[in-house]
């Protein structure tokens, strides 16, 4: 019986992957609430759409977009997004906010920033998932930037919140990392962490305009100044520092240029190529841990010895590396039955 249930869900994931592959923007809605689902049926259908599409991704030009909050990446998502939808391009917007919840991703409050993109029809946005933990917010997230891909959109933008472990995150699903700041008042670097710097392509300072300019100008040069005494994240390529103000729409076109050069300089040598293996790579090991972990709590038995085991941990009774070894015993017979 189960197998014709899944027989009938294989096909109804083979029709929504056709619709999808036709670039039909609806049929990209459903096909990631049913990647977001969390119904046994629902995950049937997400795995076998998702193998469906697999030929047709890897077309986009992926780009996370990070920057505490308040430093204007949904304004420039806005402004961006438009110049990219007015020469012709498709644009998805993701964001990953473990924090939200259904009822208040932050793209949702955002999406009042992001007006005219979201009643643009080539351009497709969608609030993060919702989540307790990064590792799910981000497995959702990567698989629906392969389902707009599979729909036809050429440039997925990621954006983050710009708090805690998620520009890791973004700058782990996406080709270039683009990092925003706000025009300081005076010398600091805005407590920007070097480890973020150092995930950087590209650095914008944001609100160039009116009153701000001479301070953003003077941002900028300091950027400049700390990316040139940190080792590139990529030989040869140098962060650039630009200045943009999403309001008056400057400096835009030329940050695209720089995306687009650095995206280009990347895929001549390969190294693209070996930076989304790698990806890749890490993101099977990260599932190889979550499914374990999902096939424990979903068995009664080996959910009963893994808090036991984590007790014993907790109490100082037992090492981790002992206690994952007892729960791996546990879990290879009862795997088998
Ligand atoms: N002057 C100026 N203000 C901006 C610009 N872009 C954003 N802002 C303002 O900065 C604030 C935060 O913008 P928002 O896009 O919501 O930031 P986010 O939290 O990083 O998404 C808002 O009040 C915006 O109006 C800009 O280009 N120039
Ligand atoms: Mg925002």
């Amino acid at each position: 019986m189960a197998s014709q249930n899944d027989l009938a869900t294989v096909n109804a994931a083979r029709k929504l992957a056709v619709l999808l592959q036709n670039g039909d923007r609806r049929a990209l809605a459903r096909a990631i609430t049913v990647a977001e689902s969390s119904l046994p049926a629902d995950q049937v259908k997400a795995e076998a759409l998702l193998a469906a599409v697999l030929p047709r991704t890897g077309g986009a030009i992926r780009i996370g977009i990070s920057g505490a909050p308040g430093v204007g990446k949904s304004t420039f998502i806005e402004a961006f997004g438009q110049l990219l939808t007015v020469s012709g391009k498709r644009v998805a917007v993701f964001a990953i906010d473990p924090s939200s919840r259904r009822s208040g991703g932050s793209i949702l409050g955002d999406k009042t920033r992001m007006e005219k993109l979201t009643r643009d029809p080539n351009a497709f946005i969608r609030p993060s998932p919702a989540g307790s933990t990064l590792g799910g917010v981000a497995r959702r997230t990567r698989e629906s930037m392969l389902l707009a891909e599979a729909a036809g959109f050429d440039v997925v933008l990621v954006e983050t919140v710009g708090v805690g472990q998620s520009e890791t995150a973004v700058a782990d699903m996406t080709d270039l990392f683009v990092l925003l700041a706000s025009p300081g008042g005076g010398d600091d670097l805005q407590g920007i962490k070097r480890g973020v710097m150092e995930l950087a392509d590209l650095l914008l300072v944001t609100k160039a305009d009116g009153d701000l300019l001479p301070a953003a100008l003077r941002a900028a040069a300091n950027y400049q100044m700390a990316f040139h005494l940190m080792r590139p994240k990529h030989v040869g390529l140098q962060p650039k520092v630009l200045t943009v103000s999403a309001i008056e729409g400057a400096g835009i076109g030329a940050a695209w240029d720089e995306m687009t050069a650095i995206h280009a300089a990347l895929a001549a040598d390969n190294r693209l190529t070996r930076l989304r293996a790698e990806q890749a790579r890490r993101w099977f090991w990260g599932e190889v841990q979550a499914v374990v972990s999902e096939a424990i709590l979903s068995n009664a038995n080996l959910a009963a010895e893994a808090s036991a085991l984590e007790r014993a941990v907790s109490d100082g009774a037992a090492t981790p590396y002992g206690a994952a070894r007892s729960l791996l015993a546990a879990i290879l017979p009862a795997l088998r039955q």
